[in-house]
């Protein structure tokens, strides 16, 4: 299993340098890197990146867009100053070409400042338009790349544009290329009352299941916590669908420790994805299937029993 997790949790603890924090996760069984674009790539050529890599026996799996700063504060891809969303596509570009270059294949766009915090404020059809156009001539720019989108109900915006499973899938169809799918991160999803397995499956099934972001949380809002800790059995639904479709990306912990020593909370995280996926060896692909074909509360319940013997 390709593994991957929060580069900002390990950056304190060594001096904040990237390349200092490659070789320990190696180390605690980590396989794949997400290098959050250009936060974590803005002083290291890609030449570099990718020599340090392969010095601590790491793969890219690829790079997550960060629009940072006030420029973008009201919007990105669909921002209604024409110079501004060109600016953000010109940085994903930027991105695909880093991406590329560090040999990995997915480019993941979360737009935290598509949105809206008051009726009125935006032409919601516009800003639908405008973003599609957005992300075709990202994908078309890099056709040999996974583009990515990962939705979050809310936050920065009081209500996110792509906000939810149905509106990524929509857009998905709409922008209509064959590089565009979906990273699902599951606190996101909790906090939008959509089920993880149920977009995990009807993704995965069509081939646009292209990341995930592994953690966990209560729904209120995004609390990264560590993975299975308040949601056991819909991680373990999850993770069923995730092999089901045979997704070949890495699982990435998208987990916040604040409290908590950030190295060891990674180890907790890689342990409990390993033991989970164990506990689905044990119960049976086929066992699992032909309970969820019973659609029978009493299985359901009595499968989680064998899954905790
Ligand atoms: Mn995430």
């Amino acid at each position: 299993m390709k593994l991957a997790t929060r580069i900002n949790s390990f950056l304190p603890h060594f001096d904040n340098d990237v390349l200092k924090v490659l070789p320990e996760f190696a180390r605690i069984g980590l396989t794949h890197v997400d290098l959050n674009y250009p936060e974590h790539t803005k002083d290291i050529v890609p030449e570099q990146m990718k020599a340090a890599l392969d010095a601590a026996n790491l793969k890219a799996n690829g790079v997550a867009l960060r629009f940072r700063g006030d420029f973008y504060l009201n919007g990105e891809l669909g921002n209604t100053d024409p110079e501004v969303s060109a600016a953000a596509i010109q940085l994903c570009k930027d991105a695909c070409d880093y991406c590329r270059a560090i040999g990995g294949q997915v480019v993941t766009i979360w737009l935290g400042f598509d949105g809206f915090d008051y009726s009125f404020q935006i032409a919601y059809n516009e800003v639908w338009n405008r973003q599609r156009d957005a992300f075709r001539a990202i994908c078309d720019y890099a056709p040999d790349l996974k583009i990515s989108i990962e939705y979050k109900p809310f936050e920065e915006r009081s209500y996110a544009f792509i906000d939810s499973f149905g509106t990524v899938f929509a857009m998905i169809q709409d922008v209509n290329r064959p590089n565009l799918g979906a990273t699902l991160d599951f606190c996101h999803m909790l906090m939008k009352h959509d089920n993880p397995a149920m977009a995990a499956d009807i993704l995965g099934a069509r081939g646009l299941l292209y990341g995930i972001h592994l953690n966990d949380g209560y729904g209120r809002k995004d609390d990264g916590l560590m993975i299975g800790t308040s949601n056991f059995a819909k991680t373990l639904e999850f993770l069923y669908y995730v092999r089901k479709h045979g997704y070949d990306q890495a699982i990435y912990f998208d987990t916040f420790p604040i409290r908590e020593q950030g190295i060891r909370e990674a180890e907790c995280n890689v342990s409990m994805v390993n033991r989970l996926e164990q506990i689905i060896d044990k119960l049976g692909m086929d066992n699992i299937e032909e309970v969820i074909a019973a659609n029978d509360g009493i299985a359901v319940s009595e499968l989680l029993l064998d899954a905790i013997r």
